[in-house]
């Protein structure tokens, strides 16, 4: 198998990365070069028509994309240690961390990013207004999860680091690329973010290559 990808800070590609290193799973990382739009090129679209990274290429050359769905391929091959939940209500759990934070948190730092940031201005007609809205749809976002997180539990869906921490920590990590940083009143995600931060799959050296 290999993982077309793309460095950081493209937090999707880091997402299956983080989970990769996480398993202990070791593969080739196909770096595809978003600025030289080689995502966009037809060799790439034949393998992802929708031309977005990560791409999983298996050795017979089936593909599969979106970074949950890998994952999911992935755990079913490695289930150990288990990132989706370890019990029905744990991977219920997991299911819902991981949708809030995808449609909640991700999607208004997608949407910042896309319209109102200087880097994204030459690849589409920008709303400016419209992705400044995204700010405080973030700040909430990022509000939800600290008052969740207050109780006292280490990782979103409670004691196990899972799939759920990892679409929020590169989500954060992303936004802060962008410009955008969570409330200063959030104490407990900050200390979230220090734990999920200081996992060795986290660092920026973490290489899937390595990994095993
Ligand atoms: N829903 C997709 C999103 C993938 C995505 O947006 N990837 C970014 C890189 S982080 C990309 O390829 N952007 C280029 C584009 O959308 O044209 C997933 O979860 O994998």
């Amino acid at each position: 198998m290999k993982l077309y990808s793309a460095p950081d800070p493209a937090p999707n590609p880091r997402r299956v990365r983080i989970f990769m290193v996480e398993k202990g799973i070791a593969m080739p990382e196909v770096m595809v070069s978003l600025r030289d739009r080689e995502h966009k090129a037809p060799e790439f679209r034949a393998k992802n028509p929708w031309g977005q990274v990560p791409t999983l290429e298996l050795d017979d050359g089936r593909t599969i994309s979106e970074t949950v769905a890998i994952c999911r391929y992935l755990e079913a091959l490695h289930p150990t240690p288990p990132l989706f939940g370890r019990d029905a209500f744990e991977q219920a759990e997991v299911e819902m961390w991981t949708r809030r934070v995808e449609l909640t948190l991700m999607t208004p730092v997608g949407m910042f990013w896309r319209h109102a940031h200087p880097y994204t201005a030459h690849l589409l007609t920008q709303y400016k207004d419209f992705g400044e809205s995204n700010r405080d749809l973030y700040m909430a976002a990022c509000t939800l999860i600290d008052r969740a997180l207050a109780d006292g539990r280490p990782f979103l869906v409670g004691e196990a680091y899972t799939m759920a921490d990892i679409c929020a920590q590169s989500t954060v990590d992303f936004a802060s690329f962008t410009g955008l940083e969570p409330p200063e009143s959030a104490a407990h995600l900050a200390a979230w973010r220090a734990r999920v931060s200081a996992r060795p799959s986290a660092q920026p050296n973490a290489r899937i290559a390595d990994a095993a």
